[in-house]
């Protein structure tokens, strides 16, 4: 059965042009710092991204983590919008691995109002923890894959940066807000301290994150990273792929989102399903069931019979998540199944 994977981007397969690179990989020993690939990537990835320094992690928690033990100490306070990923999936590691305290503030579409982050940060009051850290997520996972534009982190970061916080940002898929905004990545990464961004979701490389900001802050990070044993030896093989995806791949997300949003539009033509195609510009879609009379799980376990992948994200939800092994065909294919299921549902 042929199987359409929509429950991530993560899914992605390497590239030929990958594979190639990576079998042929001058690699060295990462943590004496003599991988020339590592170096390579780490030095296109800075210069992409807008940053001085560049470190290469195994994965975007890794990232996000090392980032908050870098610019945080014990007993700090983060602040995060309520939805995060760093809040919500990456299993209490602000409190693990940092003794950090997190406050949340609730968002729309990721954008958290900067007179709520200015009520949230803490004076000086013997009975307060420090605001260590402002985070945000750009695009906004379980708001849809939405995008904040430069004026909204600038707004947000500003804020912070006047009361002396450090804001760091969540970019899993910064290329993918830079694509649906039409503008250069580093207008949206020029506001924050520190970026994390992916190798491995849209952009296809089967291993890999960076976390980039000043040349101290990436010293630091390095350390960290290496308490964490993500200190990597022959690393170059997965940075190779990394190059790849960062030289061939950014301009081809367009067509995961013109693809994400052929998919909203035909699931918003299927009764009883509720999606609003233009509220999700990049290539993550939410539609909501609650009209179905069937559970998320219970109806996406329906599709998944039919080789159909997704992610239920609450009782009531499903998310689709377009990408570079989803091809235009079987969007169609998706929604004719889709449209069959829910028509039996009817009848049961
Ligand atoms: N997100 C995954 C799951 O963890 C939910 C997905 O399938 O979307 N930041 C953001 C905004 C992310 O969406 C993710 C991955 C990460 C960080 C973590 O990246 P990895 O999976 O490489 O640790």
């Amino acid at each position: 059965m042929e199987v359409i994977d929509l429950r991530s981007d993560t899914v992605t397969k390497p590239t030929a042009e990958m594979r190639k690179a990576m079998a042929e990989a001058e690699v060295g020993d990462d943590v004496y710092g003599e991988d020339p690939t590592i170096h390579k990537l780490e030095t296109i990835a800075a210069q992409i991204i807008g940053k001085e320094a560049a470190l290469f992690v195994p994965s975007g928690t890794m990232g996000n983590q090392v980032a908050a033990m870098t610019h945080l100490s014990r007993g700090e306070e983060v602040i995060l919008e309520a939805e995060s990923h760093m809040f919500y999936y990456e299993v209490g590691g602000l409190a693990l691995l940092s003794a950090a305290q997190t406050r949340t503030i609730p968002g729309k579409k990721g954008f958290m109002e900067p007179e709520a982050i200015a009520q949230a940060i803490r004076g000086e009051d013997l009975h307060f923890p420090r605001t260590g850290l402002l985070c945000l997520e750009n695009t906004h996972n379980r708001a849809g894959g939405t995008v904040l534009t430069p004026a909204q982190i600038g707004a947000m970061a500003q804020i912070a940066h006047d009361r002396g916080v450090p804001v760091h940002l969540d970019g899993a898929r910064i290329f993918n807000a830079a694509t649906a905004l039409g503008i250069d990545v580093r207008e949206l990464t020029a506001p924050v301290d520190s970026v994390m961004f992916c190798l491995s979701k849209g952009l296809g490389a089967p291993v890999g994150s960076l976390l980039a900001g000043t040349k101290e802050f990436i010293t630091k990070a390095r350390k960290n990273r290496k308490v964490l044993g993500g200190g990597l030896r022959q690393a170059g093989i997965l940075a190779a792929a990394g190059i790849i995806a960062l030289e061939k791949m950014v301009d081809r997300l367009a067509e995961d989102h013109y693809r994400a949003r052929l998919l909203a539009e035909d699931l918003a033509n299927i009764p009883r399903l509720m999606i609003d195609p233009k509220a999700f510009p990049t290539n993550i879609l939410i539609c909501s069931v609650a009209k179905l009379g069937i559970s998320a799980e219970r109806f996406s376990a329906l599709f998944a019979q039919h080789g159909i992948l997704t992610n239920p994200t609450s009782p009531t939800e499903i998310r689709f998540v377009t990408h570079k092994d989803v091809s235009e065909a079987q969007i169609r294919i998706t929604s004719n199944v889709i449209n069959q299921i829910v028509k039996a549902v009817n009848h049961f």
